[in-house]
């Protein structure tokens, strides 16, 4: 008798053709057996032995270096399942359309039989995914990303119980390039892109498109969240996710090395992207990062921004679309000041001075979690992290204050549904324009977001002490166009102010969008700001919050009848603070 998934493999075979097939174990042998292989076609390039040992550089396709939004698809029986935010296809015509370039599209080629676990693999809030890929650098970051192999092969045994994703990189032909989601039968099939999002299926496909159908069905949460501890003088941590949009910010907070260290209070990482949360017996939310690995932006990493990334960058990591030096180091643009002499860019091409950049502005390591200084001693605990706060943040050059506390979870689930924040590399598409990204879950939820802001408020209920829920906006600019907060590490005291918030110890104005800290009760300390910045920073623009109600009310009519009343009543509440305000003001 044979199982579900020698099944499905046989079944994929046959479509596929491909001209062997291989049984992945994630041991490091086949680990470096594979990177030999790559070694020899060009796929990877090697780095310098003895700075950074066991790394690899690979160049992607350059028609292929982000996530395609416009490509990515959710394959529900029914086309409000999937709402207005989703492209969509019925199931039935989605196969008929993309089966075709399945068909012996792994000819000449290995398929890989991934097997992998998202989760600790002993936590009973894992979950089990294969992918059958024809890419051996998707194996390779596969390996890095998640619990991959036999200790997979090991938990799924003779279950069908394990989400299926059939991927192939198929032309590199973007004409010809689909992400499809079906998530009744919790499927997945990638053709065309071996790109980070389109092709390491594990992470946005099933973790967050697939798992949040899942999590809806089923009553826990999957969100595009860190999780960090916050710990504080007295040794006491707290947990706290946050969800920014891509290229947000979600991998330097997580990871910061805290400008209040010496007073004290440090920051441990449990997860950069992707959070899990399920309701515990005692009625507290618990995370687990279903990853095992970060997938993050080079650009902008360098030893001042994010120590703890460069530290956990110097072995065993892939870098992708990154330049290269003459000492065959990874290089990237804000790494420092100047480029090298002798610079490759992300092309394999000498680099000239007069070029925009060298690496791809959405380049990435991918890196083993544990690698990370600031790696949480809990990090893999089964159980999760117990969740005291949730943080929402955008770039947002004007409007939204540094912080601020919503009143309430009703309250809060609006703030994260009205999120909007200017867009990045990490998708394909114009860069800076600004767009609402719900809970940062715009181009990550599998159903119809209207349902999605409903299971929000149905958590409520269910959570003995609902997390606290604050927004954040590391990127106010001022007058002369500069990022008025310096960030990175100095977000900690952001932080701070939170935590003394969840206990109840210190102040905060009350304003029309929820609680702003008073100029005095956030810690700045050895840090150079004048007061005009920082008043700037924590102003509240009564114009810009007007225009802003009016767009989440645009936003907000492309739902309907679907959109929860409570959402709407939330929004009814705004208004009336802003013109009380308003009035008060003139
Ligand atoms: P994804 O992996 O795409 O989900 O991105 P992310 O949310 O993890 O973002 P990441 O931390 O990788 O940061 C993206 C970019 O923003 C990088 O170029 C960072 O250097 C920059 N960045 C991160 N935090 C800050 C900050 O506090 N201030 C400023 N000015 N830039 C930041
Ligand atoms: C993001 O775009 O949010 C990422 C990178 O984390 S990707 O894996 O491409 O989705
Ligand atoms: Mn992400």
């Amino acid at each position: 008798m044979s199982t579900p998934l020698e099944n499905w493999v046989e079944e994929s075979a046959r479509l596929t053709r491909p001209s062997k097939i291989v049984w992945c174990d994630g041991s490091q042998s086949e680990f470096e057996s594979l990177a030999d292989e790559m070694l020899r076609d060009g796929t990877f390039l090697d780095l310098n032995p003895h700075t950074y040992p066991r790394c690899y550089l690979h160049r992607s396709n350059p028609n292929d270096v982000a996530r395609t939004e416009g490509l990515t698809f959710i394959c529900s029986t029914r086309k409000e399942d999937a709402g207005p935010t989703n492209n969509w296809m019925a199931p039935a015509e989605a196969k008929e359309k993309v089966r075709p370039l399945f068909h012996a599209a792994m000819k000449g080629r290995t398929m890989y039989v991934v097997p992998y676990i998202m989760g600790p693999a002993n936590s009973p809030y894992s979950k089990i995914g294969v992918e059958l890929t024809d890419s051996p650098y998707v194996v390779a970051s596969m390996r890095i990303m998640s619990r991959m192999g036999k200790v997979a092969l090991d938990q799924l045994g003779n279950s069908a119980d394990f989400v299926p994703g059939l991927h192939s990189l198929g032309d590199l032909n973007p004409e010809r390039r689909f992400i499809l989601h079906f998530p009744e039968e919790r499927l997945i099939w990638s053709v065309g892109s071996g790109y980070g999002g389109n092709a390491l299926l594990g992470k946005k496909c099933f973790a967050l498109r697939i798992a949040s159908w899942m999590a809806r069905e089923q009553g826990w949460m999957a969100e595009h969240m860190l999780i960090l501890g916050l710990e504080d003088p007295s040794g006491k941590v707290t947990y706290m996710a946050a969800a920014f949009p891509s290229a947000c910010g979600k991998t330097n907070l997580a990871m910061m090395v805290s400008a209040l260290e010496s007073q004290g209070y440090r920051v441990w990482t449990v997860g950069d992207d992707i959070a899990w949360m399920h309701v515990a017996a005692d009625g507290t939310l618990r995370a687990i990062n279903p990853e095992a690995g970060f997938f993050g932006v080079a650009p902008g990493t360098n030893a001042k921004t994010n120590p703890n990334v460069m530290a956990a960058l110097r072995h065993d990591t892939i870098f992708t679309n990154v330049g290269l030096t003459s000492s065959r180091e990874p290089w990237w643009e804000g790494m420092d000041a100047n480029a090298p002499n002798g610079l490759m860019d992300w092309h394999g091409k000498p680099y000239s001075a007069d070029q925009t950049a060298a690496a791809h502005p959405n380049s990435r390591y991918t890196v083993p979690a544990a690698q990370s200084p600031s790696i949480s001693p809990h990090w893999e605990d089964p159980a999760g992290v117990p969740i005291s706060a949730l943080i929402f943040g955008g770039r947002r050059a004007r409007v939204a204050p540094l912080v601020y506390e919503s009143r309430d979870w009703r309250h809060g689930v609006f703030v994260g549904a009205t999120m909007a924040s200017e867009t990045t590399a990490a998708a394909t598409g114009a860069v800076g324009v600004t767009r609402r990204d719900p809970m940062a879950m715009l181009p990550f939820c599998g159903y119809n977001m209207a349902d999605y802001f409903g299971h929000w408020l149905a958590m409520e209920p269910k959570l003995k002490n609902p997390p606290k829920i604050f927004h954040v906006n590391w990127f106010r600019r001022g007058a002369d166009g500069k990022f008025l907060w310096p960030g990175y590490g100095e977000n900690v005291r952001v932080l701070k102010w939170m935590l003394e918030r969840i206990e109840g110890r210190t102040a905060a104005d009350d304003t029309p969008i929820g609680f702003v800290p008073t100029a005095s009760s956030l810690t700045l300390d050895g840090l150079r700001i004048s007061r005009e910045t920082l008043a700037e920073l924590l102003r509240v623009d009564g114009g810009d919050w007007a225009e802003e109600e009016k767009a989440t009310g645009e936003f907000f009519a492309k739902f309907g009848a679907r959109l929860p009343a409570a959402i709407h009543h939330e929004h009814r509440a705004l208004g009336e603070r802003l013109s009380r305000a308003s009035v008060g003001a003139r």
